[in-house]
């Protein structure tokens, strides 16, 4: 923590001369640093957190007055580069010139110059360190559906040899070159994996959206990142459900020619239920229909798959693919390996699209070198891995976490990650505890919505599991609180396990604030201690000025220098980078939450404190759902705010002005036939309309209060949304006790709505 005191300062300097580089600190980075797996090294850690929390703060000092020689060495170290020699070769002992941690406040660099690929680092290194035959993926399937018996593993050799067919498909076929986007709709399943490895081997940048999001929302996310290539799978399935994707997909390509964008090709991954993996299946369709009929008790195969938008779809696992593909990969099949492109640490790894405050959703940018690293270290640190070992996060892939501690970090820290495609609480809430017990997971990192909805189904799911092989229990994405907190760790731990909290975002790749394990009292609802090279800040509010020391509440922002893995740009959009992020206070990063430091400097998170919405961990834009509200025929104008909820931890809550038109009255008396009231219609309309805009996920399941024609919706004279009161009146207090109203324009709405509340109630 920063003080301007010039006592401090002294102190501080005189603690910087006993510094070491953190070569001597370990115990963290000196798990895989050897070029073969018998050289590898594993301290002995010590259990008590006095000892650990000093070593850790001795580690932080040095990598915050260092941050140049620290994530340096740990580079040189822990990851393979072309020019790893020359690049990192006076790097040992100290600070170097071509090293910049970073370049003034928003223009970050990491090891700028060096050339890697982190696909390279995920799969050959392990390879090469022996780690060929160790599994690298256990896919766990969802239940309850046909296809319950797809349980595979895929080792590192496998991995590798599928994603580098994938990557010659792109080369060759799709003629994708190093750089382009590679837009990636694919649920939970293995091939998601081999497809960001394929892309990255070659270069491109893969833009993985969530399998959740509509067609609307694809189309939104492939046109804004110039996408020309698509990978997708056929289907999806969660809790026994079964989602047509290749449908969602065929209408996004539609709305994409509609706007001009086309897509050049396409490659499906075929994961159709009811069958076996065969390889021999026929190419023409008579032959495939017969074929599947004979395979399925005389079954007919659904016209759903045989209209299929690019002919025919042939139910077959793993890497299969639309007719023309399988033909094209008969073709791979001669070609040696591709090469593996290596590139400049600093080229752009990925784009993932994330919800702001503000506007359309925001591709956050980040590079190969510097999100590697951090996330390699982070994934070691926080949850004290090794290669071998069994790691199971539950977030989905589409989302920061399952990048990047799903795929990348137990990855390049060659342990085995568990990919599981269903929901926790299906077939029932013993799930996620059955999959630790039948896979001997050491870590199991998932959300306190996910916490919190299993803790509601009582504690006898959980204590007929055995979970002894937990050694960690990892959550992220929300506040966590006292309750959800406890519960995990007395019921879930049994008391024994620690709780590492990880406060982290889109934006920072990796994480950021955690409670790293055994590090300082174990306090519920903590979220813990910066990593090393961070320094956050906690600003006033009001003025924006830090406050320095303990017991302080405030905005979370971070200073400089940066942690690697922060992203680099907003694609396409470098103004709204700078702007969102750096110019709201002037040299720091604002993250839009709030946040509290403890006596101990230990952070609490509090939230999100900006019109970002955090709904069962999913960030949702309120501008955005207030956008497609808006696009709905029978609403003029509309607000949305979060309203608490007991398990999703906040919901949305919507107001929408109807209109007054012809149109309008026309409509409502056509519905009027109907067995429901025109209200109760058109909430179901507005609720198909954000499940089709943007994805069922961000219903407004907390409510949505109609407004009747001419009511309006409190705005300041600026026309900014008075969110506050409509916050007040959302969770239903409608005293009419909103403090100072002189700067709203139209005050009397404010009277109205309570009214509209109150009859809806
Ligand atoms: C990793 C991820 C980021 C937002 C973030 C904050 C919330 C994440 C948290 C947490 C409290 C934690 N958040 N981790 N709040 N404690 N441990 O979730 O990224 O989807 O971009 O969301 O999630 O509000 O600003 P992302």
């Amino acid at each position: 923590r920063a003080s301007s005191s010039s006592e401090k300062e002294t102190k501080k300097r005189a603690k910087e001369e006993e510094e070491v580089p953190p070569s001597v600190l370990g115990p963290s980075h000196a798990t895989i640093h050897s070029s073969s797996v018998e050289k590898e090294t594993i301290e002995v850690v010590t259990d008590d957190p006095r000892e650990q929390l000093k070593r850790y703060q001795e580690k932080y000092r040095y990598s915050i007055r260092h941050p140049g020689a620290f994530w340096a060495e740990l580079a040189y170290e822990n990851y393979s580069w072309e020019n790893r020699d020359e690049f990192f070769k006076h790097n040992e002992h100290n600070e170097r010139e071509n090293f910049d941690a970073r370049k003034g406040d928003v223009n970050v660099e990491f090891f700028k110059g060096a050339k890697t690929n982190i696909a390279y680092n995920c799969l050959d290194r392990n390879i090469e360190k022996g780690l060929g035959d160790a599994p690298a993926i256990i896919f766990e399937s969802d239940e309850g559906f046909e296809r319950e018996k797809r349980c595979e593993t895929l080792t590192y050799l496998e991995l590798k040899e599928k994603s580098d067919k994938l990557a010659n498909h792109l080369i060759y076929v799709c003629n994708v070159k190093p750089g382009d986007v590679v837009v990636c709709y694919l649920p939970m399943i293995p091939e998601v994996v081999v497809t960001m490895m394929a892309c990255a081997r070659i270069g491109a940048v893969h833009n993985v959206v969530f399998a959740g999001y509509s067609a609307e929302a694809l189309a939104k996310r492939i046109i804004d990142s110039e996408a020309k290539v698509l990978v997708s799978a056929a289907m999806s399935y969660r809790g026994g459900k079964a989602i047509e994707l290749f449908k969602i997909v065929a209408e996004a390509e539609k709305i994409c020619e509609i706007q001009g964008h086309r897509i050049e090709e396409r490659v499906c991954h075929f994961n159709l239920p009811g069958s076996e993996p065969h390889t021999d299946w026929p190419k023409e369709k008579a032959e495939i229909l017969a074929a599947y009929k004979q395979r399925h008790g005389g079954n007919e195969m659904s016209p759903a798959w045989t209209d299929a938008p690019h002919g025919i779809m042939r139910p077959y696992y793993g890497l299969c693919l639309l007719e023309s593909f399988d033909l094209a990969l008969d073709e791979q099949e001669s070609r040696p390996p591709p090469v593996t492109i290596w590139r400049d640490a600093e080229d752009p790894a990925f784009i993932l699209y994330t919800s702001g405050s503000t506007g359309a959703p925001k591709g956050v940018v980040h590079v190969i070198g510097g999100y590697m690293v951090h996330v390699g270290e982070t994934m070691k640190e926080a949850f004290n891995v090794k290669a071998g070992d069994v790691t199971f996060c539950t977030a989905d892939v589409g989302w920061i976490t399952g990048h990047s501690y799903l795929v990348y970090g137990p990855l390049l820290n060659g342990c085995t990650s568990i990919l599981y495609e269903g929901k926790p609480d299906y077939p029932n809430a013993s799930r996620l505890w059955e999959i630790c017990d039948k896979y001997r997971a050491k870590v199991l990192y998932t959300a306190p919505t996910v916490i919190r909805s299993l803790k509601k189904q009582g504690d006898e799911w959980v204590t007929k599991t055995k979970r002894d092989s937990l050694e960690i229990l990892g959550t992220v994405g929300e506040p966590i609180g006292e309750s959800a907190w406890t519960w995990f760790h007395d019921v879930v731990g049994e008391g024994k396990l620690p709780i590492v909290d990880t406060w982290w975002q889109t934006e920072t790749g990796g994480h950021v604030i955690l409670s790293l394990p055994n590090v300082g009292e174990q306090k519920p609802g903590r979220c813990g201690l910066p990593f090393y090279g961070c320094i956050p800040a906690i600003l006033d509010p009001q003025t924006g000025k830090e406050l320095d020391g303990p017991n302080v509440e405030g905005l979370l922002a971070l200073k400089p220098p940066a942690l690697p893995g922060m992203f680099r740009d907003i694609y396409k959009n470098h103004e709204r980078y700078v702007k969102s992020y750096f110019q709201e206070i002037d040299g720091y990063y604002v993250s839009g939450d709030g946040a509290r430091r403890d006596e101990d400097g230990q952070y609490y998170i509090t939230g999100r404190v900006d019109d970002v919405i955090n709904c069962s961990g999913h960030r949702i834009g309120t501008a955005e759902v207030e956008n497609a509200l808006a696009r709905n025929v029978f609403v003029t104008e509309a607000a949305v705010v979060g309203i608490p909820s007991e398990i999703k931890g906040q919901e949305l809550f919507a107001f929408c002005s109807l209109r007054e038109d012809i149109q309008f009255l026309k409509e409502k008396a056509e519905l009027k036939s109907s067995k429901y009231t025109p209200e109760q219609l058109i909430v179901r309309d507005l609720m198909d309309t954000c499940a089709k805009e943007i994805g069922s996920f961000a219903k407004p399941t907390g409510g949505i209060l109609l407004l009747q024609p001419g009511t309006g919706i409190p705005k300041t004279r600026s026309g900014k949304l008075v969110r506050r009161v409509l916050r007040k009146i959302a969770k239903g207090d409608l005293t009419g006790d909103f403090g100072d109203l002189s700067a709203v324009a139209n005050p009397e709405s404010i009277q109205c709505i309570i009214q509209a509340k109150k009859k809806a109630n």
